[in-house]
């Protein structure tokens, strides 16, 4: 007790201190949630009128990077520099490192061996008479994990005098993967151009490099995928391999192994080679020869993603081999080094004329068990494309001798772009929490990708990046969140969306309660407001062709028939949706038993999946009493009605934090409404035309006719372009 007290005395960190309103100075959104600014000004680090002290070893460059991290946070937060001390000499020290590196944090024999070289305790010790607080890493990375931990106690205002924090990592991999072009575009960015500057780099190692790597170590991500999964074999030539080396460089000490993207058929476009065969010798001595000049000059390489056989790449199947064919083939490149494959899943094609949702379960389910040890398949949420809500991936449940990793979008390609407010941690939650039934109940997905329910050594979880060289790195300061929130469940994909919203928005704004409650709740109703604005009642795919910029339900001009929305909602003058029950494509048998037969009822099937599951008629009877299309108009309403409300809220919330980020979210979410309510009125008037009903009473209807909505075209929408 007198531990914990004199520890607070120390820090001096009450809740009532961190109630005080943010000072209103200009914020540009750079600094992220690593934003250390003093709690209370003038508050320092006091015991009995001494400053505290820093106790951490500064050999490795991840110590020096944990020392600076430290020394920039406490100073911020509190507002006075921390002395660095070999030895603790008086109350409120804080020891950080491993007990290999430091004899001192050897003799408090705590037990970390459990946790893993990624994993942290952090705890309240006493050292020599003195209470002080002990960071403990099962190696550098880890004790840099649990100063970053220990960081945000402090930024979000909890208490500091009990601690016993023991955490490590639930997956393995925690990976963004950039979908950036080497000139500098990005696909599906909406945040300006590619922060890797290629043209400059391996000279100029930009700072912002530092700035990224400290943004993911903070949150645990420990790999980045660097280019586009549909770019050239460029990057393999060994002028762009060198760059990629300054960037490893940059991002090793803080824990972050670098990927790449590669193209199947590299050997042939810069190996000089006639074929891309998998099973070809030379065509696997390339390969070889390839990873083995990567590791000289990357030693930590972390492996390959690819994107094979789908939407025009190239892959195995172009010469008659399987999947596990290609991803072995690379997968023995690189297990000499240690290096890892991760393959898509995301495959479709266009001469299969059957439903687009069962293709990747018909391509992959038969090669279960087929895979070399160092290989993930990588696995979108949902079957089709990362729409705003789609049932979870028939794989993760289908594929047991095989570790599954999950993709998740960060960017929101589907979901308004960088202005619309909208938190994907429900998103995320939602699929991570369903339940596969592979072995039984509670087999959730979690417990698929973390590899807990088969045993499996690997695991992983990736998210396409939103980051970019705009200066507040997302494109907005709400998108920020959902690259936390990627993080912050690639850590433990059990945590609660919500608690994980609070974290960031006391760490992003402020500590005001009268200003994170109204957030929070703001954020975690935003998911379920676009879904309805945009794709109510397990409708999806409505978006503009090619740019997938705002509604366009009639669309029919795409090539291919799978990328035109009339594919996918199947409207007429019947009724809406697609039937994937047994008496249409039947992709529900590709669910476990029980699952099928939920889903293949309409009664049963739960409605924000119905219209992804069947065609039902207009005038069905919802749970409600009122028929699918009353509801149908009521969900576009209640969309538009929750930014609405969105927008009042903020408004209420001038004054708590700067003046530079409250409006440019007061401007976004202006643009939201417009959108929104533009979604509803397309889709509206669109879906009225087909079902020939009126609306129900009450409701307004379109501002606009289906023509206009119909002649609207969009030059230039960003993240699509001419890569
Ligand atoms: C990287 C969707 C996106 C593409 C993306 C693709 C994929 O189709 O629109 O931009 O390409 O998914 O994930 O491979």
């Amino acid at each position: 007790m007198k531990t914990c007290l004199r520890i607070l005395a120390v820090f001096t960190l009450t809740l009532a201190t961190l109630l005080c309103m943010a000072p209103a100075h200009a914020e540009d959104g750079y600094e992220l949630w690593l934003r250390y600014h003093p709690l209370t000004p003038g508050q320092a680090v006091l015991y009995r009128g001494h400053t505290a002290e820093l106790i951490i070893g500064s050999t490795t460059p991840t110590q020096i990077a944990t020392r600076n991290e430290l020394q920039r946070g406490l100073s911020g937060l509190l507002g006075q520099d921390l002395p660095l001390s070999e030895t603790v000499t008086r109350d409120g020290a804080i020891i950080v490192g491993t007990a290999a590196s430091s004899p001192l944090i050897a003799k408090l024999r705590l037990d970390i061996q459990s946790l893993g070289s990624d994993g942290y305790v952090i705890r309240n010790v006493i050292v020599d008479g003195h209470p002080a607080t002990a960071i403990v890493g099962g190696s550098d990375i880890g004790a840099l994990y649990g100063s970053f931990h220990f960081l945000r106690l402090l930024q979000t205002g909890q208490a500091i005098d009990h601690l016993d924090l023991h955490e490590s990592p639930r997956i393995k991999l925690r990976v963004l993967d950039h979908w950036d072009y080497l000139n500098g575009q990005i696909e599906r960015g909406y945040a300006g151009a590619s922060i890797w500057d290629w043209w400059k780099l391996p000279d100029w190692r930009a700072p912002r490099y530092t700035d990224y790597a400290r943004a993911n170590a903070s949150i645990g991500i420990n790999g980045t995928v660097l280019n586009d999964v549909t770019g050239g074999a460029t990057i393999l030539t060994t002028t762009y391999l060198q760059k990629v080396a300054a960037l490893a460089d940059v991002f090793r000490p803080y824990g972050i192994r670098v990927y790449l993207s590669v193209r199947f058929s590299a050997p042939i476009e810069i190996g000089g080679l006639k074929t891309a065969d998998p099973l070809d010798p030379q065509v696997r001595a390339w390969w070889r020869a390839k990873a083995d000049e990567i590791y000289q000059l990357i030693p930590d390489f972390g492996g390959f993603l690819v994107k094979a056989d789908s939407e025009g790449q190239p892959g195995p199947q172009d010469y008659k081999r399987t999947h596990a064919d290609g991803a072995n083939m690379l997968a023995d490149a690189l297990a000499p080094h240690g290096g890892i494959v991760m393959w898509r899943t995301f495959v479709y094609s266009q001469a299969n004329k059957d439903d687009r949702a069962k293709q990747a379960y018909e391509e992959f389910k038969p090669l279960d068990g087929q895979f070399h040890a160092n290989v993930l398949l990588q696995t979108k949420n949902g079957p089709i494309d990362f729409q705003p809500r789609e049932p979870f991936h028939p794989l993760f449940g289908a594929m047991p001798k095989t570790p599954l990793m999950m993709e998740f979008e960060i960017t929101k390609e589907y979901l308004g772009f960088a202005t619309h407010l909208v938190y994907l941690g429900p998103l995320y939650e939602e699929v991570l929490s369903s339940d596969t039934m592979e072995r039984g109940m509670g087999s959730t997905v979690a417990k698929v990708i973390d590899g807990s329910l088969e045993g499996h050594a690997l695991s992983g979880m990736a998210g396409d990046a939103n980051i970019g060289a705009d200066r507040n790195w997302c494109g907005s300061d709400f998108n920020q969140a959902n690259w936390y929130v990627f993080g912050r469940l690639a850590w433990n994909p059990t945590l609660s969306s919500r608690a994980i919203a609070e974290e960031w928005v006391r760490m992003t704004f402020t500590n005001n309660e009268a200003f994170v409650k109204p957030v929070v709740d703001m954020m975690m109703g935003s998911r379920e407001a676009a879904v309805d604005y945009m794709t109510p009642l397990g409708l999806l795919h409505l978006m503009g062709p090619g740019h997938h910029y705002g509604p366009a339900p009639w669309d029919a001009s795409e090539s291919e028939a799978d990328w035109r929305p009339v594919y996918y909602h199947r409207a007429d003058r019947q009724g809406i949706g697609f039937d994937r029950s047994s008496t249409g494509s039947n992709a529900v048998a590709q669910y476990a038993p029980a699952i099928a037969a939920q889903f293949n009822d309409m009664a049963q099937t739960p409605e924000r999946f119905l219209l992804y599951f069947h065609h039902v008629p207009w005038d069905y009877r919802m749970r409600s009493g009122q028929t699918l299309w009353y509801e149908l108009v009521a969900h576009y309403t209640q969309g538009v009605d929750d930014v609405k409300q969105m927008r009042a809220t903020w408004s209420h919330l001038h004054g708590y934090i700067d003046e530079e980020r409250y409006q440019q979210v007061a401007t976004f979410l202006a643009i939201q409404e417009k959108e929104a309510q533009w979604w509803r009125d397309a889709c509206i008037a669109y879906f009225q035309s087909i079902s020939g009903r009126p609306l129900p009473p009450g409701y307004a209807p379109p501002q606009r006719s289906l023509k206009y909505y119909e002649s609207l075209t969009f030059p230039y929408v960003p993240g699509y372009s001419s890569w």
